[in-house]
């Protein structure tokens, strides 16, 4: 069993009352709750965290480094302008992967680069929240080929 991270970052805590047009209508603890069923489905313990600060974010990287073996990450507006997280995950040895509820390729043209993606082994954009499903088993997987070899 592996200790898995989901990290939020700044205004996620809103989700589900923030333009629902582009987050959709579920809360963080809806989607949170969902992560905890499908962690326990596939084994794994999944701690989560959000944070509206940029130094909670970077010591929770810290603390993974020592626990878990995979973070996913959805560092909001924090992608598009953190070498600082950027420093913390490449500071971690563990599988990351990035997460964004809406297409930020679509949206404004400030939102198409993410400091995060080169140092992640999957990116996910535009898939809703079930994008942390999906970065969740795909986690799960790579652990469980990595025990295999
Ligand atoms: C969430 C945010 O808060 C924005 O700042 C990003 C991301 C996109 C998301 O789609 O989950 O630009």
């Amino acid at each position: 069993m592996a200790t898995i991270f989901c990290i939020n970052g700044p205004n996620l805590n809103l989700l589900g009352k923030r333009q629902p047009e582009v987050y959709g209508r579920e809360t963080l603890a809806d989607v949170e709750a969902r992560l905890q069923r499908i962690a326990g489905e596939v084994g794994h313990e999944l701690r989560c965290h959000q944070s509206n600060r940029e130094y909670e974010i970077i010591d929770w990287i810290h603390e993974a480094r020592e626990t878990a073996g995979a973070i996913l990450i959805n560092p909001g507006a924090f992608s598009h302008t953190s070498i600082a997280i950027l420093d913390a995950l490449n500071a971690y040895d563990g599988l990351v992967f990035e997460v964004h509820i809406s297409n930020i390729h679509r949206r404004e043209e400030f939102r198409h680069h993410s400091f995060v993606s080169g140092r992640a082994e999957g990116v996910i954009a535009g898939f809703g929240t079930k994008g942390y499903d999906f970065a969740l088993l795909r986690a799960a997987e790579i652990i469980a080929a990595n025990a295999r070899s």
